[in-house]
């Protein structure tokens, strides 16, 4: 991905797109993949994970990605402010049901998948004692010390991430189950949408693809990987692959 500074894009029209680099930020290549899969032209700038990016802060209020600006409106920050741009600017292809049922189902997976307090809060919980078990060396540790303040780590919080995992992926696969009988593929109703696109990004933080899929560093494969205790059915990850397979670029690019 070819980053802007943020001084070369603040005052660019259109679409910006702050996004962290180098790493595969569910949450940025979620941003990325809605307004590439709706044809929307955006200038990625690039946003360093767990650190102070004064330059974003002080263009947008945020040190953390993504963050999308359009035009001179206000940033957006929240998947699910994202999401409802994405749609505004180009409502076809769609990504969000016209049916109101399906919609509230759509919105109501992403929050277990991606709001505070879900799945992937939980696994960055679980991330940041991964990166504090592996190394004593304080230079190291300052990704996950900033995390850990970022995102409310502590021992509790921590203790109980693998449970609220477990019972998350435990609805998405019953959710699987139920739209197959009913002959669908997808999440929500019979066609790819938000949910889609967002468990497809969210589960690389469980099971990440092969290297040629998605080169992501090595030192991050471990913090990556559920641990072995948490169960990721095959259901999930053949639901993900599909969706890479039929509406989302390949390899993944960050
Ligand atoms: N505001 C986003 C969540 C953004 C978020 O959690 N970003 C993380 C992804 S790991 C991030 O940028 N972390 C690195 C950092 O804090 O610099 C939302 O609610 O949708």
């Amino acid at each position: 991905m070819d980053y802007a500074t943020v001084e070369e894009a603040r005052d660019k029209p259109g679409l910006r797109l702050a996004l962290t680099m180098g790493v595969p930020g569910p949450w940025s290549q979620a941003a990325k993949y809605l307004f590439e899969y709706k044809d929307i032209p955006f200038i990625p700038v690039g946003q360093m994970g767990a650190r102070e990016n004064p330059e974003l802060f002080d263009w947008t209020g945020h040190r953390n990605a993504p963050v999308a600006v359009y035009n001179d409106e206000a940033p957006r920050v929240g998947w699910y402010e994202i999401v409802l741009l994405a749609e505004r600017l180009a409502p076809e292809p769609r990504l969000i049901p016209a049916n109101p049922s399906e919609r509230a189902m759509m919105f109501g997976l992403i929050t277990e998948i991606a709001s505070q307090g879900g799945l992937a809060w939980q696994r960055r919980l679980q991330m940041v004692d991964v990166m504090y078990a592996a190394s004593e060396d304080p230079k190291v540790r300052k990704t996950p010390d900033v995390l850990a303040i970022r995102y409310g780590h502590n021992r509790a919080a921590a203790d109980q991430a693998e449970k609220t995992c477990a019972e998350i992926l435990t609805m998405l696969t019953a959710q699987l189950e139920i739209q197959a009988a009913k002959g669908s593929d997808y999440l929500v109703g019979a066609t790819f949408t938000a949910a889609d696109l967002y468990w497809a990004c969210f589960s690389q933080l469980l099971v990440p693809m092969a290297d040629d899929l998605n080169p992501m560093p090595a030192r991050l494969r471990g913090p990556y990987n559920a641990p072995k205790t948490l169960t990721v059915d095959p259901l999930l990850i053949a639901h993900r692959n599909k969706m890479y397979e039929r509406h989302l670029s390949l390899p993944l690019e960050f």
